[in-house]
C-alpha cells in the first residue's frame, strides 16, 4: 500500500484539482451548455421555447429526475449534424483536460437522436472523432458507452443495438439510463445478454431514485460490471456486502444528487459512508452543464461539505482507474502518475 504523505488541509482543493483522475459517469448530452445550445439552434435553424441563454438557465430548477430529463431531452434537439456532436464532445473534453481528467468514458443516448430522424452514424462518428482528437491534442483518453433509454421498450433497445452494430468498434459498452422508477433493469435482460455475447462492457443506472432491488437486478439479471449512482444501496446491508465482496464500482454524482433532490444538500451526501463500507466509489459529474459544475467542482465542493481528507482523495482517484475499462498496463501508468502527484504535495516541499 502507498503511504500517503501528510498534506495540509489548506492545500486539499489544489490537490483535488491537480490529481489525475478518470470520469466514468458523464452523459455527453448533459455537457451541452446553454450558450452552445443557442449557437447550435441558430446554426441549424431550430427554434427554442426560451428567448435567451439566461431564461433557459433559469429553467434549471429541478424537483426530481423526470423534471430534469424533460428539459435535457429538449436541449438535445439542437443536435443535427455530425459536427454538432463533435463540437459538444470537444467542449467537454477540453474542460476534462483542464480538470486533469486523463480518461473519460462518455455516455451517449442515441435514441434521443434517432427518434428525431438523425442517423446513428452521424451521432457516433461525430462523438468518436472528438475522442480521437482528444487523445492527440489534449492527452485525454476518451471512449464511448451507448446507453439505452429505459422508458422505451426492450424492442426499441434491440433495434438501436442493430443500428449501432456496424459501428461496433467505435464504442466499448452499453448502459441504461433515463427514468428509473417503473422501469426496472430486468426489463432489458435479453438485450443486455446479447450485448454480453458481443463482448461489450455493461453498466446500468440503478439506485439513483430507485430501490436496492433495482441494484440487485442490475447485478443479477443484467450482469453489469459497474452501477451508476447506487447511492440507495446503503438501505440494504446484504447488498452493501455483495457490492464490497465483488468490488462492483459505484459511479456517484454528488452535484446531480443534490440538484435532483436525492439529498437535500452536499453535506447530506452518503459518499463517506459508502467509502467507509469499503465500496469502490468514484466521483463523477453526470450532467455538468445542468447540475452546476464539472468534475473538479464536484470534488472540491463535496470535500468541503463532508470533511473528506487527502486519504479519501487518493482512494477516489485510484478507484476511478480501477473501475475504468482500460488495460492493466494503462491503469498502472495512471496509478503511478497519481502517486507522483501526491508525493509532490508532501509537506516536505515547504
Ligand atoms: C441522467 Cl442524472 C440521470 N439519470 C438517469 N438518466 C440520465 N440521463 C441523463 N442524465
Ligand atoms: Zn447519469
Amino acid at each position: 500500500m502507498f503511504k500517503i504523505p501528510h498534506i495540509s488541509p489548506a492545500r486539499l482543493p489544489e490537490l483535488l484539482r491537480r490529481m489525475p483522475k478518470a470520469e466514468l459517469h458523464i452523459h455527453i448530452e448533459g455537457s451541452l451548455e446553454p450558450e452552445l445550445i443557442f449557437a447550435l439552434a441558430q446554426r441549424n435553424g431550430v427554434s427554442l421555447p426560451y428567448p435567451d441563454v439566461e431564461s433557459l438557465r433559469r429553467a434549471y430548477a429541478f424537483t426530481n429526475l423526470q423534471s430534469f430529463l424533460d428539459i435535457y431531452y429538449a436541449g438535445a434537439s439542437v443536435l443535427i449534424q455530425e459536427q454538432d456532436f463533435y463540437d459538444m464532445a470537444w467542449a467537454y473534453l477540453q474542460r476534462a483536460a483542464a480538470d486533469h481528467v486523463v480518461h473519460a468514458e462518455l455516455f451517449f443516448d442515441p435514441q434521443t437522436h434517432t427518434a428525431r430522424g438523425i442517423a446513428m452514424e452521424t451521432v457516433v462518428r461525430g462523438l468518436h472523432r472528438a475522442c480521437t482528437d482528444a487523445r492527440a491534442q489534449l492527452g485525454v483518453d476518451a471512449t464511448l458507452i451507448l446507453c439505452f433509454l429505459r422508458h422505451l421498450s426492450e424492442e426499441d433497445a434491440f433495434a438501436t443495438l442493430e443500428q449501432a452494430l456496424p459501428l461496433r468498434d467505435l464504442f466499448i459498452g452499453v448502459g441504461l439510463d433515463s427514468s428509473e422508477l417503473g422501469h426496472p433493469p430486468e426489463k432489458f435482460a435479453r438485450v443486455f445478454a446479447r450485448c454480453r455475447e458481443l463482448g461489450l462492457h455493461l453498466v446500468a443506472h440503478a439506485g439513483e431514485e430507485g430501490p436496492p432491488a433495482y441494484i440487485w437486478s442490475a447485478l443479477d439479471e443484467l450482469k453489469v460490471q459497474r452501477i451508476d449512482h447506487g447511492v440507495q444501496a446503503l438501505k440494504d446491508p446484504a447488498l452493501v456486502q455483495r457490492l464490497a465482496q465483488d468490488r462492483i464500482p459505484l459511479t456517484v454524482c454528488p452535484f446531480s444528487n443534490v440538484k435532483l433532490c436525492v439529498f437535500p444538500d452536499l453535506a447530506s451526501s452518503n459518499l463517506a459512508q459508502l467509502l467507509d463500507a469499503g465500496l469502490a466509489v468514484t466521483i463523477n459529474s453526470d450532467d455538468p452543464a445542468y447540475f452546476g459544475g464539472y468534475l473538479n467542482d464536484n470534488f472540491v465542493q463535496t470535500f468541503a461539505a463532508t470533511g473528506l481528507n487527502a486519504h479519501h482523495a487518493y482512494t477516489l482517484a485510484r478507484n476511478s482507474f480501477e473501475a475504468s475499462f482500460v488495460t492493466e498496463a494503462q491503469r498502472h501508468d495512471w496509478e503511478h502518475q497519481l502517486k507522483a502527484v501526491f508525493e509532490s504535495f508532501s509537506e516536505h516541499d515547504f
